[in-house]
């Protein structure tokens, strides 16, 4: 018989958003009539822009004919979406030949991790998303330094602290606390990536949610990133692409590797290898979105949520919680001092109906946190607020 990867046996059982997902079907098993309200997987709830909708039916349709259709895309993405992302995100600090379109950011994590091996040391932001961490451990990393960010250090690490390693992950805004980064911690951590010979691994899924004027919305804005950074991007929640699939990733071509040879010449090859393109109607879609109308759509889609999270945080604040992000991001980070993560996620459960994301899920330092997200219907939302006040955690 086949023995089993001992690399996939070190991780934690059960990846976090399914354990969450099985709570609930418990829950529901034992009270058939409760109609949950679900502030915990960060997944939009809003339908699609009608610009959009209108690009996936017409390259739909073209698919269906002789001269409309098309196969297998170019291999990096369609060359006008990359250089619509490079216009729109990036205002041409980084170009066209430097974006590789994807289906998402997730998934590039994943290839991005399989591109390193298991060979370098990696450093995490704790708490973070856990594709990071249980990525690594399945590539075989075992040198693995979770950097602490709690409310002490404004939840951004200390790099002071911080030994040698090969790659730091960086999410801006986070997820979970919705913390985003600003010049100087950006500027600091291209410091540290330059004097250690380090490379960033930039997660800015969800940058479309910055709205602070002071805020760097991409780590290309800091002077000499392209020579230490990779960034991701997704048009999941600016756009509701969550089912969709679309993202890319910046790998500027003046990363090098220690003896000099280009990162991005070896992302291609990786890419190339093990993945097809992501889908056309998809890239027809992204290509909607960064037109002028699609691109106001987005913002006030945007817009919506950031409105959905300023209610919670408003209420969670009235009743007295200490709540983090949720202005800069979708996410608001609860503390519940004292508390298990998970011993809260059951009271909000059963006494609220209201399904979040334990702290703890995102690394130890999340302990007596919540994650509560934007994500729902406005309606949902309301009714969540009026069910919370009338609870005590
Ligand atoms: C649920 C920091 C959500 N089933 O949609 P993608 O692949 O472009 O984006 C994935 C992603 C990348 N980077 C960060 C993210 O937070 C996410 C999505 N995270 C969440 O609730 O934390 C959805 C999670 C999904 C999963 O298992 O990852």
């Amino acid at each position: 018989m086949i023995k089993r990867n001992k690399q996939v046996a070190k991780l934690k059982s059960g990846y976090l958003f399914p354990e969450i997902n099985k709570r609930k079907q418990n829950f529901l098993i034992n009270n058939p009539e409760a109609k949950l309200i679900s502030l915990g997987i960060g997944d939009t709830t809003q339908p699609i822009s009608s610009t959009v909708v209108d690009a996936f039916v017409g390259i739909s349709k073209n698919l269906g004919t002789p001269e409309g259709y098309i196969g297998y895309g170019p291999e990096q993405g369609i060359e006008l979406l990359r250089q619509k992302i490079a216009n729109t995100f990036y205002k041409n600090l980084v170009n066209s030949e430097e974006i590789f379109v994807s289906d998402g950011a997730k998934c590039d994590i994943g290839r991005l991790q399989v591109l390193f091996g298991g060979e370098v040391s990696v450093a995490i932001q704790d708490p973070a998303y856990p594709v990071y961490i249980d990525g690594s451990i399945i590539q075989g990393i075992d040198k693995i330094h979770m950097m602490s960010c709690s409310f002490e250090n404004g939840f951004f690490p200390d790099l002071n602290v911080l030994d040698r390693v090969d790659l730091i992950y960086i999410c801006s805004p986070n997820n979970p606390t919705g913390a985003a980064c600003t010049y100087s911690q950006l500027e600091k951590l291209v410091a540290y990536a330059k004097k250690n010979h380090s490379i960033i691994i930039f997660d800015a899924a969800y940058a479309g949610y910055i709205k602070g004027p002071n805020l760097p919305k991409t780590i290309y804005e800091i002077k000499g990133a392209e020579e230490v950074a990779i960034e991701i991007g997704s048009f999941s929640k600016l756009a509701g692409f969550t089912g969709i699939r679309l993202g890319w990733m910046v790998v500027p071509e003046a990363l090098k590797y220690e003896n000099g040879f280009s990162v991005k010449e070896d992302w291609n090859r990786i890419a190339t290898t093990l993945f097809n393109g992501a889908s056309i109607i998809a890239q027809y879609g992204g290509l909607a979105v960064l037109e002028e109308k699609g691109l106001k759509e987005v913002e006030k889609l945007v817009d919506f949520y950031l409105e959905n999270a300023r209610f919670l945080k408003t209420t969670l604040e009235q009743m007295g919680y200490e709540v983090f992000g949720g202005i800069n991001a979708p996410y608001l980070w609860v503390h519940f001092p004292g508390k298990n993560s998970w011993e809260v996620f059951q009271e909000l459960l059963e006494k609220a109906h209201i399904i979040t994301t334990p702290g703890s899920g995102f690394g130890p330092a999340g302990e007596g946190f919540v994650r509560f997200s934007a994500y729902g219907k406005r309606e949902d939302i309301l009714l969540a607020i009026e069910r919370l006040k009338k609870i005590k955690i």
